[in-house]
């Protein structure tokens, strides 16, 4: 066959199945909008090109396949950095189809022309300078295969106008390459790994979000049973074992429970599986489990060792290792350190606030979660909000639970919204935002409004950062420089102008009715509540200090 690079690009994403394309076009990107339009594949017209980006993330996030987003030469694909930043601290499979400017302009500073592979090298998981059509053919699928193998991240091609109008002859469109098969673990290492488990007294399970990549949630269950493993989660891998289960200890780290902190200060052997002892997770690192062996396994070995010494790594998939431990381990039973750990949540229990008002974030959640039901995709933005539903939100299922844990991206939630909404239109979405993050990628309500997908947004409105006065108020003598918005703005108004109704609980006459109105109603909708600016995130560890120091 005679295609053009750009129709070669259209086959290729719908032999592979892509559901949809999110982008915005520009010059550069022309020829490939233009075999678009002769193509099967959807187009999501975001208004931003993080938006676009975020979009194809919230896809991924959600089916564990790579999502697709289009930026044209320069000022698009500099506007998508922060996503491709964010996909790559979270390992969220993305591909990006770049523009760039005609091969002959190269490096000419011509018009709309960034340089891009400098810009993204360490933001991405590889990126590729396309010199021609017949090397599309390659690529493409390479793209895909790096992309969703091992730790997942972002690909970038970076595709010259000219190569997308370039005729190329080929026996047939490429085949889609499967992802590399995940790393089997070591038999003698996981034997090492299993008579250290039988031998501790006081171990503990400590998870991260490679559990949520390789959706190993039943097999960490099964795991935390036969052994007796009272567990901790991270933000990215919340809800692996159901809140109410009695080995859950919640989250750990800076906000995170503080009977599950100190389980770990008195853990003689931690187990970390597909988590990277982040400082939000870990605090002073050398205060970290400081009696434990550890037994650190993770995809990407890069990973092991970086932070805290391991005494044994083990390089493979989460849940290959998971099954390969259940598989060996007899069940144990650990009377006496689950006593402890039971003794440990009644002395630190979790602060309850005033579950039934929705002035309280507390009350606001619990019942968001009930009117959201159990299938809704969740997403958060990044603040406050976003640590009280880490604390309070009932995660039941963690594949979709979609928050920016690495990078803490403000602007996440909306477009992420609509894409987890777009890989699961019948369940839909709930986006919690703040009045900060809400405004990082508002655009997006009028990619959301043409979509009409069932996307609920609730705006926790602090007037301002909230997250950034807490933090003000608590190390930084009260001077709230720069965090409170002088002057409100009329969040309900701009959802309107944006097509989306809105419900203002703060004027509501009964703020319960209106709420149950809201997530009633089909499509999308906005909800304003607000909030009094000195609610608080507790338990805080202070950033740099032991996770046992903490204002609660
Ligand atoms: C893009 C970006 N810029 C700045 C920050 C730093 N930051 C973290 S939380 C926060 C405040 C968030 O405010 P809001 O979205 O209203 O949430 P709240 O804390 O009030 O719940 C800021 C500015 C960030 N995380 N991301």
């Amino acid at each position: 066959m005679d295609i053009t690079g750009a129709q070669l690009i259209t086959r290729f994403l719908e032999r592979r199945g892509t559901p949809f394309v999110a982008g915005v076009p520009g010059g550069a990107v022309l020829p490939l909008y233009r075999a678009l339009d002769d193509s099967q594949l959807p187009h999501v017209l975001a208004r931003n090109e993080q938006g676009a980006a975020f979009i194809a993330q919230g896809y991924a996030r959600v089916a564990g396949r790579a999502g697709v987003a289009i930026a044209t030469s320069g000022p698009g694909v500099t506007n998508t950095v922060t996503a491709l930043a964010d996909a790559k601290s979270d390992s969220v499979p993305l591909v990006l189809l770049a523009g760039q400017v005609p091969r002959a302009l190269k490096g000419t500073d011509a018009f709309q022309e960034a340089p891009t592979g400098f810009i993204v090298d360490r933001i991405t998981k590889a990126h590729f300078e396309i010199g021609s059509a017949a090397e599309l053919a390659e690529l493409l699928p390479e793209a895909f295969r790096i992309a969703e193998s091992g730790r997942p991240g972002p690909v970038l091609l970076d595709i010259p106008k000219d190569v997308q109008t370039e005729r190329v002859t080929l026996a047939g469109i490429p085949d889609p390459v499967s992802p590399t098969a995940a790393p089997v673990p070591n038999p003698n290492q996981i034997a090492r790994a299993a008579g250290l488990i039988e031998r501790s007294q006081r171990p503990v399970l400590y998870l991260g979000g490679g559990v949520r990549i390789s959706r190993a949630f039943a097999d960490a269950q099964r795991l935390a049973e036969t052994a007796s493993l009272p567990t901790v989660t991270t933000l990215m891998a919340l809800g692996t074992l159901p809140p109410e289960h009695p080995l859950a200890l919640g989250m750990l780290g800076m906000h995170g429970a503080q009977h599950a902190n100190r389980a770990i200060d008195e853990c003689d052997l931690l187990i970390a599986i597909g988590a990277r002892f982040d400082d939000r997770a870990t605090g002073k690192l050398a205060a970290f489990a400081p009696h434990a062996r550890v037994i650190h396994i993770d995809a990407d070995p890069r990973e092991l060792g970086k932070l805290r010494r391991p005494d044994l790594a083990i390089h493979a998939d989460a849940g290959a290792a998971l099954r390969a431990l259940c598989a060996m381990l007899r069940p144990t039973l650990r009377t006496e350190w689950l006593a402890r750990v039971g003794k440990l949540r009644r002395t630190y229990p979790a602060r309850i606030v005033e579950p039934h008002s929705l002035s309280r974030p507390q009350g606001l959640i619990a019942q968001i979660a009930r009117l959201a039901g159990p299938d809704r995709a969740v997403t958060t933005d990044v603040g406050q909000h976003q640590m009280w539903m880490a604390q309070e939100y009932p995660i039941r299922n963690p594949a979709r639970w979609l928050t920016s844990g690495g990078l803490g991206t403000m602007g996440f939630g909306i477009p992420a919204a609509i894409g987890a909404a777009l890989a699961s239109p019948e369940t839909g979405a709930l986006c919690v935002t703040g009045d900060g993050s809400l405004l990082m990628n508002v655009q997006e309500l009028a990619t959301l409004a043409d979509l009409q997908l069932d996307v609920k947004i609730v705006v926790f409105d602090n007037g301002g950062l909230g997250m950034v006065r807490q933090q003000q108020s608590l190390f930084y003598e009260r001077r709230y420089t720069a965090s409170g918005y002088p002057r409100g703005t009329s969040i309900c108004a701009l959802a309107e102008a944006f097509g989306i109704p809105a419900i203002d609980l703060g004027k509501a006459r009964d703020p319960q009715a209106a709420l149950r109105r809201a997530f009633a109603k089909a499509g999308p909708v906005l909800v304003r509540a607000p909030i009094h600016a000195d609610e608080q995130v507790l338990p805080m560890v202070a950033p740099g200090q032991s996770n046992l120091e903490v204002i609660a």
